[in-house]
């Protein structure tokens, strides 16, 4: 029995001394979600289409993030604190971006996340990172209803209902005679869905006629019939929602067969990645834009110039939305870790401060000034109007920005 004592208060002797080494000694950092000890770069997350058809958006969206990566650390990073942007590949669909957002959120532990690249995406990876409790900005999700889905979730694209009509307008000024409209629509896309409903009510309340509405898919090659049966009632102006390998088809084979009245795009074509697909045929397409190379304030400079340098070319829309999203990031954490040093805050309480932070700041950006609503939609002031220029070639063409649209 006296045996077993001295063993036993041997034994507590011993875990006593192991406990008190453990609780002095500094502990490891852990990312396990209640300390950021060791936060030597801001991980941010970027869900954008790297493959498939969808990259043709998502190329321009990698190029801007990149620009911003560089140009925001070279400038400080958050306070001293360098930016780290995680890629993740949302590719073609719906599970694609789940699977990103959700390596991003539980593998990468990010503060917040851009993407993904389409709202059909978005609809379905969203409401992840809304659960989570993760902030996202949306880059290129204009379909009605994206912030909405929600607190969470917010956009630097501004929505269909207040860029697209832009268009129509201008087409009305090209042409006041216009009259007879045929609307074309990918049904399988929740972009494009959203997008021809604004196109047709812009159609009514400039008193034009619809004449047809005509619908595909996003995977189609082959417009044929859905062409011919619209230039059998013989439409003056074409509208066409779709994203860019299927929209380009058409446009093209909308020429082939002898469609030669104005065509608008939506921002499915707003991509110089669709000139390859129609070619000469491009020639023309308006489309209306949330952003300008011309806009003049320091920031867009910077992008601008860099975007130019590497590029020979001014920057597409796409680029500039990725761009402004991570400088929102990157602005609002600056602003956050003022208050309350990011390494102090657990990664749940980061990202719930930080999601107030963003939707509370206003931003001057390369799309000009921009703020949120409580709801997380952006309010942007600018919107303009370009028309496709092709060479005679087909090889090379530019949107060529149209003056007091
Ligand atoms: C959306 C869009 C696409 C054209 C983005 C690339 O606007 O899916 O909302």
């Amino acid at each position: 029995m006296f045996k077993y004592r001295r063993l036993l208060q041997g034994a507590i002797a011993f875990l006593t001394a192991v406990l008190v080494i453990a609780c002095n000694s500094p502990s490891p950092p852990t990312d396990a979600g209640n300390n950021n000890g060791n936060l030597a770069e801001i991980p941010l997350g970027v869900a954008v289409a790297q493959t498939s058809n969808v990259a043709l958006f998502g190329q321009e969206q990698i190029l801007g993030t990149q620009i911003a990566e560089t140009y925001f650390n070279e400038n400080g990073g958050i306070n001293g604190k360098p930016l780290k942007i995680i890629l993740q590949d949302v590719a073609a669909d719906e599970q694609g971006a789940i699977n990103a957002f959700n390596t991003l959120i539980n593998q990468d532990k990010v503060v917040g996340i851009v993407g993904p690249t389409l709202s059909q995406q978005a609809f379905a990876a969203d409401p992840i990172a809304d659960r989570a409790q993760v902030p996202v900005l949306g880059p290129s999700n204009t379909a009605e209803g994206i912030p909405q889905i929600g607190t969470f979730i917010g956009r630097v694209s501004a929505p269909v209902s207040v860029v697209a009509p832009n268009a129509v307008a201008q087409a009305l000024k090209l042409n006041p005679e216009l009259q007879r409209v045929a609307v074309f629509f990918a049904q399988n896309d929740a972009f494009s869905k959203s997008e021809t409903e604004t196109f047709q009510a812009a159609v009514q309340d400039f008193g034009l006629e619809l004449v047809t509405v005509q619908r595909f898919q996003t995977t189609d090659t082959d417009f044929q019939a859905q062409v011919t049966a619209a230039l059998n009632v013989q439409p003056d102006l074409v509208i066409i929602s779709g994203l860019a390998a299927d929209a380009g088809n058409l446009v093209k084979q909308l020429r082939e067969l002898g469609y030669n009245g104005i065509i608008v795009g939506g921002n499915g074509l707003n991509t110089s990645n669709i000139f390859p697909v129609c070619q000469a045929k491009c020639d023309g397409v308006l489309v209306a834009q949330a952003y300008s190379a011309e806009l003049d304030n320091e920031i867009n400079r910077a992008f601008r110039d860099a975007y130019f340098q590497q590029n020979q070319k001014e920057p597409p829309q796409f680029s500039a939305q990725a761009f402004t999203a991570i400088q929102v990031f990157v602005e609002a954490l600056s602003s956050l870790d003022e208050k309350t040093p990011l390494e102090t805050l657990a990664l749940p309480d980061l990202r719930r401060q930080l999601r107030d932070e963003i939707f509370a700041g206003t931003y001057v950006t390369p799309l000009g000034e921009i703020s949120f609503t409580e709801e997380g939609e952006i309010v942007q002031k600018e919107f303009f109007v370009a028309q496709i220029e092709m060479d005679e070639s087909g090889q090379q063409g530019r949107f060529a920005f149209i003056e007091g649209n």
